[in-house]
Formats: C-alpha cells, structure tokens, sequence
C-alpha cells in the first residue's frame, strides 16, 4: 500500500514538470511591448537570461493555463557591482499590481536580489517587470512607476517556478478514496 501510494505521489509530482529557457528580446521597456513568453502548465519552470543597461526596463509576459503556486527571482551574473534589481508582477498588461519586490535573494555583493516567493495565481496572463531600484515602484506597486534612469548595467537570470495547486474536484476525489480506504481497512479488521 505505501508503495503504491509512493509511486502515485511521484507520478503527480512529476506531471508537467518541464524546465524551459529563453533569452531576453529588446525591445520590451514597456507592458505593451513585454517579450511573451508563453503559456504554462502548472509544474513548468522557466529561466530567462537578460540584461539591463542604463535606463532600461525589461518587461516580460506569460499566461498559467490553471491555477497554480508561482515563485520568482532574478539572480545577478555579472556586470555593476553592488547592483540593485526590482521585480514586479501584475496582472495582465500591468492592470493590477500583486507584488514588487527588492529583495530576498542574494546577489553580486550586497544581498539584495529580489524573491517573490510562492504566490497563489489563478489561471491567467501575467505581467513581469525588471528594473534597478526605484523608491517609486515600491511604494506605489504601479507599472506606470516602476522605471529608473540608474546608468549602471547588469546581466540576471529571471527564474520562475510554477507547482500546481489541487483543483477542488481532484481533493473531492482524492478525500473520497482516503474515505474508501479506511472503509476496507475497518471491515477487515472487524
Ligand atoms: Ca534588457
Ligand atoms: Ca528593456
Ligand atoms: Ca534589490
């Protein structure tokens, strides 16, 4: 029996945990222009390679086609020492601000490489932004803010993991044959 639901348990992990990687497209400084990436089946994972110049914003869009766990990072390679990314996620085109994030991971010398850990997402499109540092983003959460004439370049991987999420019908079944079960272990031992 433990074996069996071992193996199950492995298999469901398993399903649709495809690793994906791309690198960054220019022109995507706005929601408009964000470089697409796709759409996803919860368990993907995605890695993009970018850079950021003087001034530049890198925005990047990608749909889940159910819902799912979503965690984000840009990890800093190289370049400008002591760089300071931001990383921000809206809804679709930049409609609704859901997080933007300074830190949380650690970087080229100062920690300061942004997480957006786990985040519950409904099925959907989605808008990602990265940019140096501005007190503006942070503060307002708005895609209109989150821009900064910071001259310094750098290189980052974006890195997004998605797990899904069981869907109301699945746990449904999956309560039901916990309840079947201790059902047969009772009658057998009575
Ligand atoms: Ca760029
Ligand atoms: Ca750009
Ligand atoms: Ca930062």
């Amino acid at each position: 029996m433990k074996l069996i639901a071992a193996a199950l348990l492995s298999a469901l992990m398993s399903v649709g945990h495809v690793a994906h990687a791309a690198s960054e497209s220019e022109a995507n400084d706005t929601p408009g222009t964000a470089q697409d990436l796709g759409p996803y089946a919860p368990g993907a994972s995605f890695t993009v390679t970018g850079s950021r110049t003087g001034g530049d914003v890198d925005f990047f869009s990608f749909s889940l086609t159910a819902a799912g766990q979503v965690s984000l990072a840009v990890v800093t390679t190289s370049g400008f020492v002591g760089a300071d990314p931001i990383l921000g996620l809206w809804t679709s085109g930049g409609a609704t601000p859901l997080q933007v994030e300074d830190t949380g991971g650690a970087n080229l010398d100062n920690g300061d490489d942004p997480v957006i850990a786990s985040m519950y997402l409904d099925a959907g499109s989605y808008l990602i932004g990265v940019t140096h540092f501005s007190g503006d983003a942070l503060a307002t959460g708005q895609v209109g803010d989150f821009s900064s004439s910071d001259p310094n370049a750098w290189n980052y991987n974006l890195q997004v993991q998605t797990t899904p999420v069981p869907e109301p019908e699945t746990f449904a079944l999956f309560l039901a044959g916990l309840g079947t079960l201790a059902l047969m272990r009772r009658r057998r031992s009575s």
